[in-house]
């Protein structure tokens, strides 16, 4: 009988390993990830993880919209699964820890649980949602949304890529993906518990090592494409213009101005912007914005919002310009069951990490899964407080310590003994 323990080398290997998917080197040392959801490197990131998965005797299926989860047999497989989990596919200047460290953490529980000989009354299983990023196909936290009943599946499936126009569903089946087991699932988890990266600078700043997560912050995305006209960049008086590079501008200045206004915890970002026919010498015909507002109050989201909405009818009036927006995302804060945020919060005193209750500024696919059963987060630092960043980083000693508060909440959440 032995007590199961977290193998920081095995972890940091397989983290190392599925981070040579979709490599990108920067100029001094640091290296990250390019695996956009469903591309071929996200195929073979995917096809990466079930071989592990496999090797560590899960059970593995893959619901309709490409969802992967891992089962561990429990003592008594009627009762739902303890889950635990993350994504795998990045951003497209993506880091290596950012959702890998939730997936492969999980299964690196599965595997100090087997080491150990650990049995569960519960079935302990591993998930890798698909989408979670949502810069390929908006919106994000897209697989663990469907899974828990926040968007029909066949409205998911239609959905077009942002750079190719491939749908969601079109991708699935070209990468193998396209699984049958139903999304959402029969039968929802017992509890789901995520460790993830704080991806802010907070716990580092304050030399912490654990983040209890108590919610996530509403979230707003919005697509807005202005339509000009076209014009010689040489003759075309000023008076005469319809200048959706203008416009474009504005909005970028307007948002940084509406979060000085607000103060934090306001953050707003323009992420992407394209100009149409994106020449020196043409004034654009159209350009294309995408505009990412963030706050802890549902009403202070939705406050500014509007006044981003009477921006543009400003803007469609003085410049003479067509302006259309697209909701992109729109998802309220969360705040995540007490008892499972208590939980992580004695894991981690229990186990002598230093902790402090923390919001989280990124989404995750533990505020969709908290629509369908008691969920938490575990954090731990980024160095830097950065990421979505190929230089990315946590320390090994940082990365053991999440997991082995993972370890220790799976355990006393699927009432785990250490087997005779
Ligand atoms: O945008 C987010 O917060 C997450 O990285 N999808
Ligand atoms: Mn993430
Ligand atoms: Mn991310």
């Amino acid at each position: 009988m032995t007590t199961p323990v977290i193998d920081i080398d095995r972890l940091v290997a397989r983290l190392d390993q599925l981070a040579e998917i979709g490599r990108i080197d920067g100029p001094n040392g640091e290296w990250g990830n390019a695996r956009l959801a469903l591309t071929d490197d996200d195929k073979a990131g995917r096809d990466l993880v079930v071989e592990w998965m496999r090797s560590l005797g899960l059970a593995v299926e893959i619901d309709r919209v490409g969802n992967i989860v891992g089962t561990r047999v429990g003592d008594n497989m009627a009762l739902a699964p303890v889950m635990t989990g993350s994504h795998i596919d990045t951003v497209g200047t993506g880091g290596r820890f950012d959702g890998t460290l939730g997936v492969l953490a999980g299964l690196e529980v599965v595997e100090a649980m087997n080491s150990a000989g650990v049995t569960t009354e519960r079935p302990v299983a591993v998930a890798v949602f698909t989408d979670e990023e949502g810069s390929r196909f908006p919106p994000d936290m897209l697989g663990s949304l469907v899974y828990a009943g926040g968007m029909p599946l066949e409205a998911a499936l239609a959905i077009e890529a942002v750079d190719d126009g491939a749908t969601l569903g079109d991708e699935l089946t070209r990468i193998g993906y396209s699984g049958g087991a139903p999304c959402p699932p029969v039968a929802a988890p017992h509890a789901f518990v995520e460790l993830h990266i704080e991806q802010g600078p907070v716990l580092e700043a304050e030399a912490i090592d654990i983040g209890v997560v108590t919610d996530v912050q509403g979230i707003s995305w919005t697509e807005v494409t202005i339509t000009g006209r076209s014009a010689h960049a040489g003759t075309t008086p000023m008076a005469m213009r319809r200048d959706p590079g203008y416009v474009a501008a504005s909005i970028t200045t307007f948002v940084r101005d509406l979060t000085r206004r607000f103060g934090p915890p306001l953050v707003g970002t323009v992420g992407r912007i394209e100009l149409v026919p994106n020449l020196v010498n043409v004034v654009p015909a159209r350009a294309t914005v995408t505009v990412d507002l963030r706050h802890t109050d549902d009403d202070r989201l939705g406050e500014a919002n509007e006044m981003f909405a009477r921006h543009l009818d400003e803007l469609a009036e003085s410049e003479n310009v067509e302006i259309t927006t697209r909701s992109l995302a729109s998802f309220s804060s969360v705040e995540f069951d007490s008892t499972t945020v208590d939980r992580v919060a004695a894991s981690a005193e229990r186990l002598g990490y230093s902790h402090r209750r923390i919001v989280s500024g990124a989404g995750h696919d533990a505020q969709m899964l908290a629509r369908i059963c008691p969920s938490g987060m575990i954090f731990v630092p980024s160095a830097g407080g950065l990421s979505h960043n190929i230089a990315e980083y946590t320390a090994p000693e940082h990365l053991a310590a999440g997991a082995a508060v993972l370890l220790d909440v799976v355990l006393d959440l699927a009432s785990g003994t250490v087997a005779d």
